[in-house]
């Protein structure tokens, strides 16, 4: 790199420079995270971060994104564009200095950064020198100026070439095969990431073509978003086709000690509750400290007007957080100078102080708003209303069911084949779709630590996701019985009495459907078996073929596909799609689904679960329209949710 600069006067300034450009090429997963396709992203948001905080300053309204067919990536905006005279003190222009200077702790601080004036040219520096080539292109005082580098060295000083008018900044850069090998851009992460900013920043255009994508047949190859509603939008989109009990959605804006909190919520007829959360348009995935304050605010709130109108009787208890939150579509995002972020993913805000601020402003204007909007309270309260008795409903058939249990003296259900091991570690319990597919799975099983609990196929079928109505069902007590640990707040995972429970469905719709249903039934009341890890999917394959005598299974429509051709001109080739496991004979389910030494589980995850309860949640919810073409639409998701 340093011949490069030969050309320019040289300094001890430009050797600390290098050094940065190179620390950033040695150890580039520090700056980016990673060199695949998430680092590859990451390169360009870093440069439309800026753009976006110039937005934020109200200096800018529209930033392309445009991924040409080489891979290079140009980012132009339309904000003040980048200063290009000569600092005094470092003798180069701010367009250089953003470019090749590394910011500590990766931000800019002091005066002249606040929240609104971005946290301007934090990633640029760490982008240029992750690419191969980089030009950086601003309009500004009536001229086009430009400068190019490679890996991250100047190759020529920052010249006017011509007369221009307008401002803005354009960055073209060229990631570096070096670094990131044959990493390719995902469209839908991408656009994706732009649409949450343009709801973010309301007003702002954000649009991503991608010939790159194009060129690869790729559809969509570009997207544009503008959302003159901001957060209000994304609200609304949040609830679009279901009932709504706010004619509006809840909004706040307001600036509290440097930190900006926004925040909407508009309540619907379901019972999930759906809180994205934001930190300077990072998506806080796990929350942190502003979503608590959110939480508390709504909680107090909503208990405080409740008790004042009499709502809440003197004689009840005040609702619980899960209460106000049943059905809840909310938008919460802060802007902050300084945000720290936590937990393993980074997912997490931890500046304290943040809670409070976004607790007060929430409070008192969610308070104004009840006072303001009494029929729309009303139906906030009676909702939080609704949910606490189901609450306690759901407490008491909880109840029931362990009495009853209690008073079965323990005994287990007469349906269960259970296995003949004692120890629990040792043995797994398969939950079976079917009476015919759990004889097929008695005749293959090891009968030693394979215990088997078939399930009449239409298990349930409830209008409403109602915990109470879901236990009280015979089909479900009877898995309680056999898995043996309680459930809910008495839930004792050392009770166990398997530590594999293996759902086994078939490959379709029903099958589908009913696995939702018991992942969801697992993620509500017994969560914790989920997170230990006891709980997992089978994985049947969908055909077999045959080959004259040979015998070959396809878990996956690629699998079959690659067979096929591999098998191709064999005598004798025939191919059996199954529908259900009940096609199976015994021996051939032991082979292909239950044997340890070739099976193959999915462990489920406490987001695979999760997932699977907002699935449940749509599909039983309680409007028939969206409903159906939920189903229509996600049969084959909800199918694949194990892929
Ligand atoms: C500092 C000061 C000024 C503009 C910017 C930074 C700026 C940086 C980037 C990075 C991408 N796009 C950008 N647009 C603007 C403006 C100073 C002034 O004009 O008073």
């Amino acid at each position: 790199m340093a011949e490069l600069n030969s050309s320019l006067d040289y300094t001890a300034q430009d050797i600390q420079v290098l050094e940065g450009m190179e620390a950033v090429r040695l150890r580039p997963g520090m700056y980016i995270g990673s060199t695949d396709s998430r680092g590859l992203h990451h390169l360009i948001y870093e440069i439309v971060d800026n753009a976006v905080d110039e937005a934020m300053a109200g200096f800018c309204t529209k930033v392309s994104v445009r991924i040409l067919p080489d891979g290079s990536v140009k980012v132009e905006d339309d904000g003040r564009g980048i200063p290009v005279d000569v600092h005094p003190a470092t003798g180069k222009t701010a367009v250089e200095t953003v470019m090749t200077t590394l910011h500590a702790g990766g931000k800019f601080g002091g005066k002249g950064y606040q929240v609104s004036g971005g946290l301007h040219g934090v990633g640029a520096s760490v982008v240029n020198a992750l690419s191969s080539s980089l030009k950086v292109e601003v309009k500004r005082d009536g001229f086009l100026h430009e400068q190019n580098f490679e890996r991250g060295a100047a190759i020529d000083s920052l010249e006017s070439v011509k007369k221009a008018t307008g401002t803005g900044t354009t960055t073209t850069f060229m990631p570096d095969e070096k670094i990131f090998g044959t990493a390719e851009y995902d469209f839908g992460v991408l656009s994706q990431r732009f649409k949450e900013m343009a709801y973010l920043n309301r007003g702002l255009q954000i649009s991503l073509i991608s010939e790159w994508h194009k060129e690869q047949g790729y559809s969509p190859w570009k997207q544009n978003y503008k959302f003159d509603g901001g957060i209000v939008s994304f609200v609304s989109q949040l609830n679009h086709n279901k009932e709504v009990l706010q004619s509006d959605p809840f909004y706040v804006q307001k600036t509290i000690d440097n930190t900006m909190v926004e925040a909407s919520f508009q309540y619907n007829g379901g019972y999930s509750e759906q809180i994205y959360s934001f930190a300077n348009c990072i998506n806080t995935a796990d929350g942190g400290t502003h979503l608590t304050g959110f939480r508390t605010a709504l909680t107090r709130a909503l208990n405080g007007f409740a008790r004042k109108q009499k709502f809440l009787k003197e004689d009840q208890s005040n609702f619980s957080g899960e209460d106000v939150r049943e059905g809840i579509a909310a938008v919460l995002s802060v802007k902050l100078i300084d945000p720290q972020f936590e937990g393993q993913t980074k997912g997490k805000l931890g500046n304290a102080e943040v809670q409070g601020q976004v607790d007060s402003v929430v409070a008192e204007a969610l308070i104004y708003y009840l006072e303001e909007n009494p029929n729309e309270a009303r139906r906030i309260i009676d909702k939080s209303l609704t949910a606490q008795k189901a609450r306690e409903a759901a407490r008491k058939a909880r109840d029931m069911v362990l009495r009853k249990n209690a008073m079965d003296g323990g005994s287990l259900p007469g349906k269960l084949a259970d296995c003949s091991e004692k120890d629990p570690s040792l043995s797994e319990l398969y939950l079976v779709e079917g009476e015919s597919a759990g004889g097929s799975a008695k005749g293959g099983r090891e009968r030693k630590f394979q215990a088997i609990l078939p399930l009449k196929g239409k298990i349930l079928n409830v209008e409403k996701a109602r915990l109470d109505k879901m236990l009280g069902h015979e089909e479900i007590r009877v898995i309680i019985t056999a898995v043996g640990a309680n459930l809910g707040d008495d839930l004792n995972l050392e009770k166990l009495r398997y530590h594999k429970i293996i759902i086994m469905t078939d490959a379709d719709v029903d099958g589908s459907h009913i696995r939702t249903l018991l992942l969801t039934f697992f993620y509500r009341n017994m969560r914790q078996l989920i997170e230990e890890g006891y709980l997992y999917i089978a994985q049947p394959p969908l055909y077999k073929i045959q080959a004259g005598r040979e015998v070959h299974y396809a878990y996956l429509e690629n699998d079959k596909d690659s067979l096929l051709e591999k098998l191709e001109g064999k005598r004798g080739l025939s191919i059996q799609r199954y529908k259900g496991l009940g096609e199976m004979n015994p021996d051939q389910l032991w082979d292909t689904t239950m044997n340890p030494q070739t099976r193959s589980l999915l462990r489920v995850t406490a987001e695979d679960a999760e997932a699977a309860d907002r699935v449940f949640t749509e599909l039983m919810g309680e409007e028939v329209a969206p409903r159906k073409a939920f189903i229509q639409a996600n049969a084959a998701n909800v199918k694949n949710l194990d892929v």
